[in-house]
C-alpha cells in the first residue's frame, strides 16, 4: 500500500514527505494505522548522524499511538480496531533477558533492529522498488507502519492518542527511571540535569515518589516555570553559579544527591551527576545517549567511596506490561502528560517540529496524522 512518511535520506539533512510503499504484515506483524507521533530528541541525534547505529535512508519516530488494521498470520494477542503504542524496547516474555526479570532489555529482536530490518531480516518500506530501513522496531514517522506482535502494547479506547503516544517513549522513560530503574524512596533528595521532554518527567516521577528535595539544573531559564509545576523544588541554571556545580549541588542537597539522573546525552554532565551524589550510597542513573565516540569518565575513587553509576533505557518499563498500566495512570489523572505538548503539527511540518527542539522552545511536538 502507498503510506505518506517523512523519510530520513540522509544525515544532516530535513526530512522529505514522500509517498512510500509498506508491504504488509508477515507473520507475527500487525499493520498499524498511526495517529499521532511525538518527537523526542533521539530521532534529532539519529539524524544529526551522531547515532552509531543512524542508517539512511529510514523513516525515524519511535512515540507513537495508533490502531491496528490488520494482522499477519500466527498473531494472537492483537485483532483489527486495538488501540496500541509502538515498542521499541519489545517484550516477548521468553528470551533470556525477559525471563529473567533482571531487565526490560528484551533480546529476542535486538539484532535485526539495530540493522533497520523487521526479524525476518527485510524492511516493509521501500520506495521506487529501493528498501527504506525501519528505525528502532518503530518508524512512527508514517501514517502507517508494520510492528512485531512482540513490540505492541495494547492500550485502553479512550486514551487520546495525540497525548499518550507520549508514553510511546518520554513519558515511560522518565518517570521508569525514578520508578522502575533507580527506585527512589519518599525523602530521598533528587537532582535531575536537563529538563526537556524527559527530564520533566523525571521530576513528575521524583514528586510521585514522594521526594524531598528536587533539583533541576538546565542553561535554558524557560524550563524553570514548567518544571515547577512538575514538582521541582529548586532551579539551578548552570550559567549563574559561581564556582563549581558539583560543589555548589553538593552543598544544597546537605552532602550530595541521594540519586541523580542525566536527561541531556552530554558526557561532561554525566560526570557532574554522578559526582554530586552523596558520598557512601548516592546513585546517578544516565537517561541521555551520547553521540559515537563518546565516552564517560570520573575519578575510580568517586565509585569506591560508595557512589554508583547505571544507566536505564526505556525507564526500566517492560513494554505490554507497565505501558497500559502508565496509560491508566495518565486517565486516572495521577500523572500529567498535557502541558508538556506544547506542539501539534501535521505531518508536513515535522521539520518545524525539529527546529523548535533546537531551539528550546518546545517540550514535545506531536504530529498528528
Ligand atoms: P530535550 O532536548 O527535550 O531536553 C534536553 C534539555 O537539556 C533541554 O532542556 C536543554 O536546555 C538541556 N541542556 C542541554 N545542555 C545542557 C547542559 N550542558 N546543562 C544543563 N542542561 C542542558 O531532550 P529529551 O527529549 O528530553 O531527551 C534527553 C536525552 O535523553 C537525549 O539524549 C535523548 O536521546 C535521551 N533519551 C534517552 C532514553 C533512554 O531510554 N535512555 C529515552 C528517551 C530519550
Ligand atoms: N543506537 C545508539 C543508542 C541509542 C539508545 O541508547 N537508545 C535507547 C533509547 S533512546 C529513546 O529515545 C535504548 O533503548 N537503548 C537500548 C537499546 O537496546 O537500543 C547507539 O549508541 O548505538
Ligand atoms: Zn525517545
Amino acid at each position: 500500500m502507498d503510506v505518506r512518511a517523512a523519510v530520513a535520506f540522509e544525515a544532516g539533512k530535513p526530512l522529505s514527505i514522500e509517498t512510500v510503499q509498506l508491504a504488509g504484515p508477515k507473520a507475527g506483524e500487525v499493520l498499524i494505522e498511526m495517529k499521532a507521533t511525538g518527537i523526542c530528541h533521539t530521532d534529532k541525534f539519529t539524524l544529526s548522524g551522531a547515532d552509531p547505529e543512524g542508517i539512511f535512508p529510514a523513516i525515524l519516530g519511535h512515540e507513537g499511538a495508533g490502531v491496528v488494521v490488520e494482522v499477519g498470520p500466527g498473531v494472537k494477542s492483537l485483532k483489527p480496531g486495538d488501540h496500541v503504542i509502538p515498542l521499541y524496547t519489545p517484550e516477548c516474555r521468553e528470551c533470556k533477558s525477559c525471563t529473567s526479570h533482571k531487565t526490560n532489555l528484551c533480546t529476542s529482536i535486538r539484532a535485526t533492529q539495530g540493522q533497520g530490518l523487521m526479524p525476518d531480516g527485510t524492511s516493509r518500506f521501500s520506495l521506487d522498488g529501493q528498501p527504506i530501513y525501519h528505525y528502532m522496531g518503530c518508524s512512527t514517522f508514517a501514517n502507517y507502519t508494520v510492528m512485531p506482535e512482540i513490540a505492541v502494547a495494547k492500550i485502553r479506547e479512550d486514551a487520546p492518542f495525540d497525548k499518550v503516544c507520549y508514553i510511546g517513549c518520554g513519558v515511560t522513560t522518565g518517570i521508569g527511571a525514578v520508578l522502575f530503574t533507580a527506585k527512589v524512596e519518599a525523602g530521598a533528595n533528587v537532582v535531575v540535569f536537563g529538563l526537556g521532554g524527559i527530564g520533566l518527567n523525571v521530576i513528575q516521577g521524583a514528586k510521585m515518589v514522594g521526594a524531598n528535595k528536587i533539583i533541576g539544573v538546565d542553561l535554558n531559564p524557560e524550563r524553570e516555570t514548567m518544571a515547577r509545576q512538575f514538582g521541582m523544588t529548586h532551579f539551578v541554571n548552570p550559567s549563574e553559579v559561581e564556582g563549581d556545580l558539583v560543589a555548589h549541588l553538593v552543598e544544597l542537597t546537605d552532602g550530595g544527591a541521594d540519586y541523580s539522573f542525566e536527561c541531556i546525552g552530554n558526557v561532561e554532565v554525566m560526570r557532574q551527576a554522578l559526582e554530586c551524589c552523596h558520598r557512601g550510597w548516592g546513585v546517578s542513573t544516565i537517561v541521555g545517549v551520547a553521540g559515537a565516540g563518546q565516552e564517560i569518565s570520573t575519578r575510580p575513587f568517586q565509585l569506591v567511596t560508595g557512589r554508583r553509576w547505571q544507566g536505564t533505557a526505556f525507564g526500566g518499563a517492560r513494554g505490554r506490561t507497565d505501558v497500559p498500566r502508565i496509560v491508566d495512570w495518565y486517565m486516572d489523572n495521577r500523572i500529567q502528560i498535557d502541558p508538556m505538548i506544547t506542539h501539534l503539527l501535521t505531518l508536513d511540518q515535522i521539520n518545524e517540529g525539529f527546529d523548535l527542539m533546537t531551539r528550546g522552545e518546545s517540550i514535545r511536538s506531536v504530529v498528528v496524522f
